[in-house]
């Protein structure tokens, strides 16, 4: 496996290797290469930039954080630039949005598409990563960088006969470009997360019928999208600077302006007006931008729960349907994320539209005309699973990586992700992740988030070429304090108890690990900015 460090035509060594093309793989590029003047290459499966944005391309998709708030903060021109046309952008617009990026910094040209890694793996004596390609290439790189994303790998179940449908078969997250044509057909749906909530009541709006599989009904709240106004968008250019810090000095890297210390703390009159405003506002206001304690106290918890469920009953007519779309009292409120909709709790109003309990009566078989649960056949033509991500290590699983010893990353994470702050794990040197497991990463404004990472890494590979440094490596009781850490933060909230993607409870077999930092995205950058000023404590570097 050795060879010279500075490798052969065969086996060239450049100076990073990062997988990915979305908001971080996009801007770790960028400043590895422009600002650090690094040799890199960036291998993207897909045939464009984009991530998420390039995969889920089904109806409905967009954003639920505001758009000046949910793209790059690192350049005012580009912020000056771009225009959004919606206060949330959908899909389309926030790929052209990463296409512009791409152009604009000229990243293209560095990025091998339609290129997937299988393999990593750590040389110790060259102290280089050997990066192969399922294209056969083989590239050497000092450091490696996994931008593969939190939500990248589409969840797809397996149920008994899933491959006798006869009829058409996507996936919410690998919708196809061309998009799908419901017109006239009669369409089944699994799953009611957020991006089934986003999807259901445009496919309704199409579809001759469609049947939505429910296993757990969700507490949704609007969303509240509008067009931007010139006026709106004016107002944040001349502001954008103020509303970053804001941002930055909150949470979850979105400010809220309405946020009280406790919902105990207030009477009756003054929760529901409260409440209603945070409803009117739409987005994440009554998740995280009401009070304080919404996700900590269970009493202040269940006053949100029955405003919601209070709500979902007055959307939808038929008593019995709503009760089904109520989440029960023993889910708390927004330990799952929140998932924000347009019309979707009405969309069971519509004649064409049936709901099925897949909790009492779950799917047994797909056949080839449907499905058949354990009470009843449906049958259809278009089958739809949105049925989520293999979130934080489905997309890091399907690479061979083994770091120090030939220790497979799979076999280090078996009882769940080990990691210091997120970013690296203890005998993987020189590996980075970007908004990792146990960073705040998915309950953190992601591309705010991607930035605060990408920016670390790039200080740190600085650090280490200035002082002659070839290798970093997580202490292993650094790294241990940190997962205690994450596990008393996450365990002083009521979201462990849930049965949630954030702790791995979609995924039959996988390890029940709390994965999301929940000491709030100010004092985590505190904490990694501090480790780099005191020189990287709780790494070693060689
Ligand atoms: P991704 O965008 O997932 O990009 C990872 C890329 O890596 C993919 O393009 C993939 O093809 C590539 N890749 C993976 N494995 C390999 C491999 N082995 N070899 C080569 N390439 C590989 N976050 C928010 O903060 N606010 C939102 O409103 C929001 N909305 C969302 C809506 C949807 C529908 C989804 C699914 C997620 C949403 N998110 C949101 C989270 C979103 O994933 C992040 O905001 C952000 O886009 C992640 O960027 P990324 O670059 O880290 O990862
Ligand atoms: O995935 P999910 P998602 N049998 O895991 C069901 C981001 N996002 O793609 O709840 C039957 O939330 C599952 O049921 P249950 C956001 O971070 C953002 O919707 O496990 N059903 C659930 O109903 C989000 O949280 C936006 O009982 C099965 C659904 O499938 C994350 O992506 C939009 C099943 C999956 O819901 C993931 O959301 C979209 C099985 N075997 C996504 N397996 C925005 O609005 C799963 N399900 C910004």
């Amino acid at each position: 496996m050795t060879q010279n460090a500075s490798g052969d035509r065969a086996n060239p060594v450049v100076d990073a290797v990062v997988l990915g093309a979305g908001f971080a793989g996009l801007y770790m590029l960028h400043l590895l290469r422009d600002r650090l003047n690094k040799n890199v290459r960036v291998f993207e499966s897909a045939d464009g930039v984009g991530g998420t944005w390039y995969w889920n391309r089904y109806p409905g998709a967009r954003c639920d954080i505001p758009s000046h708030h949910y793209s790059f903060s690192f350049s005012e021109e580009l912020e000056q630039e771009w225009n959004w046309s919606e206060k949330y952008a959908a899909q389309p617009e926030i790929l052209a949005y990463l296409e512009f990026v791409a152009k604009k910094f000229d990243l293209a040209k560095d990025i091998t598409f339609r290129t997937r890694v299988n393999a990593a793996h750590y040389d110790e004596a060259d102290k280089l990563w050997i990066i192969t390609t399922n294209q056969g290439e083989v590239v050497r790189a000092r450091y490696f960088i996994p931008a593969v994303g939190t939500l990248s790998d589409a969840n797809i179940p397996e149920f008994k006969g899933h491959e006798s449908f006869a009829g058409e078969v996507y996936v919410t997250g690998k919708w196809p470009k061309e998009g799908v044509d419901f017109a006239g057909k009669r369409v089944g749906i699994i799953g009611t997360g957020a991006t089934a909530m986003q999807a259901i009541p445009l496919i309704a709006e199409e579809a001759a019928h469609l049947t939505v599989f429910q296993r757990t009904p969700n507490y949704g709240t609007p969303l509240r999208n509008e067009p931007m106004t010139p006026e709106v968008d004016r107002a944040v250019k001349e502001n954008y600077r103020e509303l970053r810090r804001q941002a930055w000095e909150s949470f979850a890297g979105v400010p809220f302006d309405r946020l009280k210390p406790s919902a105990l703390a207030d009477s009756d009159e003054e929760r529901l007006k409260q409440y209603e405003a945070c409803w009117e506002d739409g987005g994440f206001s009554l998740w995280i931008g009401c009070y304080a304690d919404t996700l900590f106290d269970e009493r202040a918890n269940k006053h949100t729960a029955d405003f919601v469920r209070a709500k979902i009953r007055a959307r939808v007519k038929d008593p019995a349907v709503a009760e089904m779309l109520c989440p029960p009292e023993s889910q708390a409120y927004g330990t799952k994320r929140q998932p924000c909709e347009t019309n979707y709790f009405e969309t069971f109003n519509r004649a064409n539209v049936t709901l099925v309990d897949i909790k009492s009566h779950p799917i047994e078989e797909i056949v080839p005309t449907g499905l058949r649960t354990s009470n009843a056949q449906y049958d259809f033509d278009i089958l739809i699973y949105a049925t989520g991500f293999d979130a934080f290590t489905g997309a890091m699983f399907k690479i061979d990586i083994t770091g120090e010893g030939g220790l497979p990353l799979k076999d280090y994470w078996s009882a769940g992700p080990r990691t210091l702050f997120g970013l690296a794990a203890h005998g993987f040197p020189n590996m980075f992740f970007i908004t990792g497991p146990q960073s705040p990463s998915v309950l953190f404004n992601m591309p705010l988030g991607i930035e605060m990472h990408c920016e670390w890494i790039a200080q740190c590979i600085s650090h280490m070429d200035a002082n002659g440094y070839a290798s970093i490596n997580a202490d292993p009781d650094a790294e241990q304090q940190w997962i205690r850490h994450t596990k008393e933060m996450a365990d002083a909230t009521l979201l462990p108890e849930a049965t949630s993607w954030y702790l791995g409870a979609n995924i039959p077999g996988k390890p029940r690990v709390f994965m999301v930092y929940l000491g709030g995205g100010k004092h985590y950058k505190d904490v990694i900015s501090r480790c780099a000023a005191e020189g990287y404590t709780g790494f070693t570097l060689t």
